[in-house]
C-alpha cells in the first residue's frame, strides 16, 4: 500500500460510541468508571470488547494471563503490527485511560474493513490484563508477562488487596486462556493514550509524540509499634506506627525536592490498625510510588526514602518490613516510529511536540523487544485517575487518525522495519 494515507477516514462517532458504551460498564453514580482488574466489571468489559473484535472479523486469542488479542490477516503472514492498551481501570477511573488505545485500535480495523484494504502485514489489536495494578501489583502485569519480564506463575500467584489471587480470578471470570503469552511477537507496537497530565493542554497542542516512559518504583511498608491507650500513655512511652507513617509521607515529599528533575513521590494507600480514635496505632501499612525519568536518580530517591523511614522508625521504637510491589526502569521508544508519528501529525496539520510519559503503560514492556511508540492526546485540566477525566472528541479523532496512518505505514512496504532493524544499535 502506498500513496495518500489521508484518504482513510476515522469514523469519530463510531469510536466515541464504543468509548461511551464501554464506559457504561462499571459506571459510577457520580460519573467515571470502576473496572478493577479481573472483577465482574472487567469481565463484562472484556466480553464486550472481545465481541467487537469478532464482529470486525478478527481472529481472537486469549493467553494464560488473560491478555486478549485479535489479528486481521495481511497479504503476507508473520508478526503483526500490534495496537493496544488496557480496559481495566482504577477505582475512580475515567472513560479514556487505556480504553482509548484499545478502541481506537478497533476503529483502525473498522476503517480498513470499510475501505476493503489489505495490508501487507497483519494488524492486531490487544488489551492486556491488569495494566493498572490497583488490585494486583505490579501494574502492567499482563504485558510484562507477555513480554517475558514477569514470570507467568509468579503473576498467577499474586494476592490482591482483597485476598483473591490473579490465577483464581482469571478462572472465575473465564479468561484464563490456554495460549502461551509469548506466542504473539509483534512487528511493532503502537499505543494511543491520553496524556494524563497538563502539558499538551497548557501548551495548546493536539498530539504528543511520546519518546519514552519514566521509571517506576512501588514499595509497600509495614510498620509495627505498640497499641496503647490514647489517654494514659505518656508520649515518651509510645511506639506509634502512625507517627512514623506520617514522617514517611513528609520525607517522600522532601526527597522529591532534593532530587528535583522529574522526581515524583506518592503515598496513595495508608491503613492504620486498629484505626480507632482512642488507640495509639500499632500498625501502619502504606505504599510509596516513586518515579523518575533517570534510573540513577530514581535509585537515589528510593535510598533516601528508605533511610528516612528507618531512622524515624528507630527513634520511635517501631519495626519496619517492606516489599517491592513494582520496579520498572525508564524506557526509550523507537526514534523511527516517533519520527513517523511527528511527520503524520504535521502532514495532518496537527500541532505536536515530543514528550516523556509520566504514567506507566503497556508500551514500556514492549519497548526493549520491538519497535514501539506512543501517541498522546491532551487531558482536560491534566486530570486522570479521576472521574472527571476528559478529552474532547475532536482530539480523540485526531489521535486515532495518527494511530491509523502510523499503523498503515508500519503494516505496508512504506516502511520496512526489518531493513531498518539492522541499523538499530
Ligand atoms: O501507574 C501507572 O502509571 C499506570 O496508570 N498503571
Ligand atoms: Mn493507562
Ligand atoms: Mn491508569
Amino acid at each position: 500500500m502506498s500513496g495518500d494515507l489521508s484518504k482513510f477516514r476515522i469514523d469519530a462517532d463510531r469510536l466515541m460510541g464504543r468509548i461511551e458504551r464501554l464506559g457504561e460498564i462499571g459506571s459510577l453514580p457520580g460519573g467515571g468508571v470502576c473496572r478493577l482488574a479481573l472483577t465482574d466489571e472487567d469481565k463484562a468489559g472484556r466480553d464486550l470488547v472481545t465481541g467487537w473484535m469478532r464482529d470486525l472479523g478478527l481472529d481472537v486469542s486469549v493467553d494464560r494471563i488473560g491478555n486478549v488479542w485479535g489479528i486481521r490477516a495481511g497479504l503476507e503472514g508473520g508478526p503483526p503490527v500490534l495496537l493496544g492498551s488496557h480496559i481495566d481501570t482504577v477505582a475512580t477511573g475515567g472513560l479514556y485511560d487505556g480504553t482509548l488505545g484499545v478502541l481506537a485500535g478497533l476503529e483502525v480495523i473498522a476503517t480498513l474493513n470499510d475501505a476493503a484494504v489489505e495490508t501487507r502485514f497483519p494488524v492486531a489489536v490487544a488489551f492486556f490484563t491488569n495494566e493498572e495494578g490497583s488490585r494486583f501489583a505490579p501494574d502492567m502485569m499482563g504485558s510484562a508477562v507477555h513480554q517475558g519480564s514477569l514470570p507467568l506463575e509468579e503473576a498467577l500467584a499474586v494476592v490482591g488487596i482483597d485476598g483473591a489471587t490473579v490465577g483464581s480470578e482469571l478462572q472465575r471470570i473465564g479468561y484464563g486462556g490456554t495460549i502461551e503469552p509469548e506466542t504473539l511477537c509483534p512487528r511493532a507496537f503502537l499505543e494511543l493514550h491520553i496524556e494524563q497530565g497538563p502539558v499538551l493542554e497548557r501548551e495548546g497542542l493536539e498530539i504528543g509524540a511520546v519518546t519514552g516512559v519514566q521509571g517506576i518504583s512501588w514499595t509497600e511498608y509495614v510498620l509495627t509499634g505498640v497499641s496503647n491507650h490514647a489517654g494514659t500513655t505518656p508520649m515518651a512511652y509510645r511506639h506509634d506506627a502512625g507517627l512514623v507513617a506520617a514522617e514517611a509521607i513528609v520525607a517522600a515529599r522532601r526527597v522529591t525536592g532534593e532530587i528535583g528533575g522529574t522526581q515524583v513521590a506518592t503515598v496513595g494507600s495508608l491503613k492504620l490498625e486498629p484505626n480507632l480514635v482512642n488507640v495509639v496505632p500499632e500498625k501502619a501499612v502504606f505504599t510509596i510510588d516513586l518515579r523518575n525519568a533517570e534510573e540513577e536518580a530514581l535509585q537515589q530517591a528510593e535510598a533516601a526514602v528508605e533511610t528516612a523511614i528507618r531512622k524515624a522508625a528507630e527513634a520511635e521504637g517501631v519495626t519496619v518490613a517492606s516489599r517491592k510491589l513494582a520496579r520498572f526502569e525508564p524506557v526509550a521508544f523507537d526514534e523511527r516510529l516517533v519520527s513517523i508519528i511527528e511527520a503524520r501529525a504535521k502532514s495532518a496539520g496537527l500541532s505536536i511536540r515530543r514528550m516523556h510519559s509520566g504514567a506507566g503503560h503497556d508500551a514500556q514492556m514492549f519497548a526493549p523487544n520491538c519497535p514501539t511508540a506512543m501517541i498522546f492526546v491532551p487531558s482536560r485540566d491534566g486530570l486522570s485517575h479521576n472521574i472527571r477525566e476528559y478529552t474532547a472528541p475532536e482530539l480523540i479523532a485526531a489521535g486515532a487518525r495518527i494511530l491509523l496512518e502510523t499503523a498503515l505505514m508500519l503494516a505496508s512496504d512504506e516502511f520496512d522495519l526489518a531493513k531498518d532493524q539492522e541499523k538499530r544499535p
